[in-house]
């Protein structure tokens, strides 16, 4: 019933460029079309928000007001989780019980944002410089203003519609900033309805902005428009780069939420259970189309075929399928483009000679489905093991020693996560040292906490999301001098 709604509304947005359609990764039909907004109505767009800025209809209220808009937004988020989780699945293709898990959580990223909005504050300084022409200053006193950056462009991917949205939105709205909105074409759904959601709690008109379209339409016009003081973006590496490059035009801030290709430790010592278990969830939930996916494990040799048997059995127990089916744990890819490129790193593989244990092929059926696959005998510098596949693809490899293993761990362009499984608690918290990821998780995987910061060492990424860092992330500083 939403489903046909919002796909109507869709299909009536004006826009000023090409018609995009939006495909089910399930049936790999067209389930709906929209407009390309394209430049001109991100120009309108970042014009809208610009005047709610400067109106100071949303920065200029009281904090507890704020507080009280986005404690509304998570109560509605809560109230309409079955529809948001019935659009996103039927979007993406993953099961509807994980989509409207996933609800929850956005509401209280939203709640957690909310107490934020009372606790924004600077610090207050005597001048104590002594001497010299310094005596000038010397009875004064100095504060400091935490204010929003003003209007922000948030661009998110397809792999968590409703999530990313509430990631980058949640913190830039307590924050006080005024905000244009691009989703990803592929899944421009829910954004629809999370945008009535905030005008229903009472977020100003012109405060929160939803342009639909491309990425080298709409998102790289957002991403060089001269009136945009800062962008949020999750994605590729390789757009992230892009968005630096544009952004330079009028020097706006940039934050990057990029790809990763995380390493799992598992030693001998470990729950080889749980650590079997855990790291096959960790790379074949959402077909390993999560940023964190622990995509390169690493075994202790005397573990080691033990570790490959039991990964190859949990993959080749997940049943895959779309949301309408029974029993399904892993829905499709989500494109056509995403299940080539996934394809053609384990084609590449399979020429270059690395062993797949099981899977390395798409299912016998209609849909975007790639069977969870397990490769070994994986030469380190290959292209299989040094980029992001985003797809349900682990490489596993032995090791001996904590040094073998770390350097391995980390000859990686990236750095977003790493996992280590091991009952030694002081060479956890060693490796916890030693690993090159801004998050690291110790016999526990996908691991993550609202007031928890997040973000990438090396090429996964500039700044954080969640936490403290994550609304100072939309906040810059002034100082103030004043003579007493
Ligand atoms: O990402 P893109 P894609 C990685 C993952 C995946 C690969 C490609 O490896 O296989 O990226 O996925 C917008 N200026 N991640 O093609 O292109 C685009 O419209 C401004 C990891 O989907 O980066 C969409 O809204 N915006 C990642 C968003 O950027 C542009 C999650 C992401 O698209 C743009 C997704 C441009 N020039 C993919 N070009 C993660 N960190 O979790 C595109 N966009």
């Amino acid at each position: 019933m939403v489903v046909q709604t919002i796909v109507d509304e869709l299909g009536k947005r004006a826009g000023y460029g090409d018609v995009i359609p939006v495909i089910d990764p399930v049936t790999e039909e067209q389930i709906a079309e929209f407009t390309d907004g394209g430049a001109k109505a991100v120009d309108e767009a970042v014009a809208r928000a610009r005047d709610a800025f400067t109106s100071g209809v949303w920065v200029g209220k009281a904090p507890s007001e704020r507080a009280k808009i986005l404690w509304r937004v998570a109560d509605l988020i809560d109230d309409h989780a079955a529809d948001l989780a019935e659009l996103d699945s039927f979007n993406t293709g993953m099961p509807v019980d994980q989509a409207q898990a996933i609800m929850g959580t956005a509401a209280e990223m939203f709640r957690y944002y909310a107490g934020w909005c009372t606790k924004i504050n600077g610090i207050a300084h005597d001048i104590q410089m002594t001497g010299g022409v310094a005596q000038l200053f010397s009875n004064a006193h100095g504060y400091t203003l935490r204010e929003p950056y003003g209007v922000v462009g948030l661009i998110f991917p397809w792999n968590g519609p409703v999530f990313n949205w509430a990631t980058k939105l949640a913190p830039a709205l307590a924050a006080g900033c005024s905000c244009v909105v691009k989703p990803a074409e592929e899944t421009p759904l829910s954004a629809m309805l999370l945008h009535k959601i905030l005008d229903e709690a009472g977020v100003p008109e012109g405060v929160v902005n939803l342009v639909q379209g491309y990425g080298h339409t709409a998102g790289k016009a957002l991403t060089e428009h001269p009136d945009v003081d800062k962008i949020a973006f999750t994605g590729s590496t390789e757009v992230g780069k892009q968005i630096v490059a544009a952004a330079a035009g009028n020097l706006k801030r940039v934050t990057l939420e990029l790809g990763g290709k995380s390493p799992v430790l598992i030693y001998d010592d470990a729950d080889l259970d749980q650590a079997i278990l855990m790291a096959s969830m960790g790379i074949f939930i959402h077909s390993g189309q999560g940023c964190i996916c622990g995509s390169r494990i690493f075994v202790q040799r005397g573990v080691y075929e033990q570790v490959v048997e039991g990964i190859a059995g949990v993959a080749n127990g997940l049943q895959l399928g779309g949301p309408k089916e029974e029993n399904v744990h892993i829905g499709p890819l989500i494109s056509e483009k995403q299940l080539k490129r996934v394809m053609g790193f384990i084609d590449e593989g399979r020429k270059d000679g690395v062993e797949v244990v099981t899977g390395g092929h798409r299912l016998d059926r209609r849909g975007y489905f790639v069977h969870p696959t397990v490769v070994t005998d994986v030469d380190p510098e290959m292209r299989l093991f040094q980029r992001e596949i985003f797809g349900p693809v682990v490489a596993i490899l032995p090791f001996d020693d904590d040094d073998e293993v770390i350097a391995m761990a980390n000859n990686s362009s990236y750095g977003l996560a790493a996992t280590a499984w091991t009952n030694d608690v002081s060479r956890a918290h060693g490796l916890a040292k030693r690993l090159e990821a801004g998050t690291v998780t110790l016999n526990c995987q996908m691991v993550y906490d609202h007031a928890m910061p997040f973000g990438g060492y090396k090429q996964s990424g500039w700044g954080h999301e969640f936490g403290r860092e994550g609304i100072e992330a939309y906040l810059q500083t002034k100082t103030v001098y004043t003579k007493i």
